[in-house]
């Protein structure tokens, strides 16, 4: 077998055990966009056997639920807890999901980063593989080498070495990882979605919304019309009888209230979306807005960055 860079799986014409790219990114920071493309991370994901375990990783904070028609075998694991406020309840997110995806084997709600919840996943794992392996999957930037990095350093006597960042396509091909004789967890390259807003920001702004602490939401009560400002990514215009909006999203985020009247980028794109009772409003990979009446939203950016509504999660 050819060898490959145990940081993100490319192959390696060379006798190093990382590439350059890895390198650059542990040691410097720095990011240089890989040369595959999501085709090669669908093809990677279609080719596993759909008896196989997999676990889904999806972050709390941009939830994306896709691409498991095939699997039989799927323990859902929603992470990151560690950024939503402490007085939201595992069990009703379980709930949640438990309500809209009912063909998931188990759900979990895990923080990597603090170590919450992995002993309860890992007996999961083992009570649901089929063979050793143990497929990871998910959106980019998920979590999910993270997550693998924290199974590694628990349960086996390796240290852990996958490269994980902030930036999209860290992983870019498969890594396999013997936990134990009886259990290979292979990483995968994270889906990429084209309206994800951390395809379309720079590096810096990319370090701005990415939270790295416990998000402290930001209520607004709102009445008849107004407008918000988020940073220079968009404008937020609301028009709605009387109802709380609470922002997720990062502390580090800058919004401003302006008057309907100031034009402010007002000459950028407008996309006009209808916001039931008890809806959230998300914009892709930037932050979620709980919203408890109806209300008429007017987006106004040059981004193109997914809008959706789902019920309230929290
Ligand atoms: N706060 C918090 N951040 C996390 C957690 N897990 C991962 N992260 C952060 O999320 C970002 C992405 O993590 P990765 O593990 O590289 O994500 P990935 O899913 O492997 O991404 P790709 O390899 O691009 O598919 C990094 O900045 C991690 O530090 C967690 O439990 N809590
Ligand atoms: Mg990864």
């Amino acid at each position: 077998m050819n060898k490959r860079c145990i940081g993100c799986g490319a192959p390696l014409n060379n006798d190093e055990q990382i590439c350059r790219r890895c390198f650059r990114l542990q040691n410097y920071g720095e990011y240089q966009e890989p040369i595959t493309t999501n085709e090669d991370y669908l093809k990677i994901i279609s080719n596993i056997n759909k008896d196989e375990l997999v676990i889904y990783v999806t972050s709390l904070l941009n939830i994306n639920i896709n691409y498991l028609e095939k699997f039989n075998n799927v323990i859902l694991v929603l992470t990151k807890k560690d950024l939503l406020p402490k007085s939201v309840q595992d069990y009703k997110l379980i709930k949640y999901f438990k309500d809209r995806y009912p063909n998931f084997k188990e759900i979990e709600v895990i923080s990597s980063i603090k170590n919450y919840h992995l002993d309860e996943l890992y007996h999961k794992i083992i009570k649901h593989q089929t063979s050793k392996n143990v497929y990871v999957i998910g959106y980019t930037n998920s979590g999910k080498s993270t997550l693998i990095n924290k199974l590694i350093k628990n349960y086996s006597d390796k240290e852990p070495q996958i490269t994980t960042s902030i930036f999209p396509s860290t992983t870019i091909d498969k890594i396999n990882i013997p936990i134990t004789n009886h259990l290979t967890i292979i990483d995968t390259p994270g889906i990429v979605s084209p309206t994800s807003i951390i395809n379309h920001i720079d590096h810096s702004m990319l370090k701005k919304i990415t939270p790295k602490k416990t998000i402290k939401p930001r209520t607004y009560q709102i009445k008849g019309k107004g407008s918000l400002i988020i940073e220079n990514l968009l404008r937020l215009d609301y028009d709605t009888k009387e109802t709380s909006m609470t922002i997720y999203i990062s502390n580090s985020v800058n919004i401003i209230r302006v008057k309907p009247s100031n034009p402010k980028m007002q000459d950028q794109a407008k996309k006009t979306i209808f916001i039931s009772d008890n809806e959230d409003l998300i914009i892709e990979d930037l932050c979620f807005i709980k919203f408890t009446k109806r209300t008429k939203i007017n987006i106004y950016t040059d981004i193109d960055v997914g809008l959706n509504t789902r019920d309230n999660l929290i």
